[in-house]
């Protein structure tokens, strides 16, 4: 165990997890807890590279579902070696915005691979270094498609996918949230916005009591 915390926040797709992140920020700021934001893919200069390429959407060929994951991971190692371990073991309070289990989820349950491949990348490039904590924002499909579309932005190569994956999405990470109910705190976030924010608030003002 590394004398860090780390949280991760989760979502399915227009589930406001972007809107989530930011009263996360200020909440946390306001306990005056000093955090590092990151995020997945992402969160160093190559991981953000391979971020690019996972996300542009591509017109001259399909990326294959293993070359999706492998990539996912390829940003993880970079991401874990050079932020986010040296930080938890400097004892700092992290944060990601996506992580682990949106690989279970996205290319587990949208893609369909079989998770004991995930699960290999996962025993590798994670290890013990697992969340403290993870919010999972969960909406209806459905629902978060028309929040997402009212957003009114271009579209990038994950999110131009069509709605059976997003179901498959949703029921893969409802399925972590069932495994790991002590880490996991599972968000309706199809809920107004204050109501979200009152369910997170509770959340980790527990987990902040807890810890100190
Ligand atoms: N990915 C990632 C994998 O496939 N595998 C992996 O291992 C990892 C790490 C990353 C993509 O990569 C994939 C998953 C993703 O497809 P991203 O940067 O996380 O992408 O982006 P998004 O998933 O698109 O998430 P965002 O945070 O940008 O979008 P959201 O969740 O749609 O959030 P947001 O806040 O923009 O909300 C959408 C709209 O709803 C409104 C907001 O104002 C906004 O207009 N809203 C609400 N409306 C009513 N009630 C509420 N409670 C509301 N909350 C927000």
């Amino acid at each position: 165990m590394l004398p860090g915390k780390f949280i991760t926040i989760e979502g399915t797709e227009g589930a406001g997890k972007s809107t989530a992140v930011q009263f996360i920020k200020n909440h946390l700021q306001q306990s005056n807890i000093n955090v590092i934001w990151t995020r997945e893919p992402g969160g160093t200069e190559l991981a953000e590279h391979i971020r690019n390429l996972l996300l542009h959407p591509m017109s001259y060929e399909e990326m294959e579902p293993e070359t999706e994951l492998l990539l996912m991971f390829a940003a993880r190692a970079q991401h874990m070696k050079k932020r986010i371990v040296p930080a938890l073991t400097a004892g700092q309070w992290v944060a990601s915005d996506r992580f682990l289990d949106a690989s279970y989820a996205y290319q587990g349950g949208g893609r369909k691979i079989d998770s004991k491949y995930i699960k290999l990348l996962d025993q590798w490039i994670v290890g013990d270094v697992y969340p403290d904590l993870t919010l999972l924002l969960d909406i209806d499909p459905q629902k978060g498609f028309e929040r997402a579309e009212k957003r009114g932005t271009d579209k990038d190569r994950i999110e131009q996918e069509k709605m059976d994956f997003f179901i498959r999405v949703r029921q893969a990470y409802l399925v972590r949230a069932k495994q790991d109910p002590k880490r996991i705190k599972l968000i309706d976030a199809g809920q107004p916005l204050f109501m979200v924010e009152d369910q997170m608030r509770s959340i980790l003002n527990e987990f902040i009591e807890n810890v100190q």
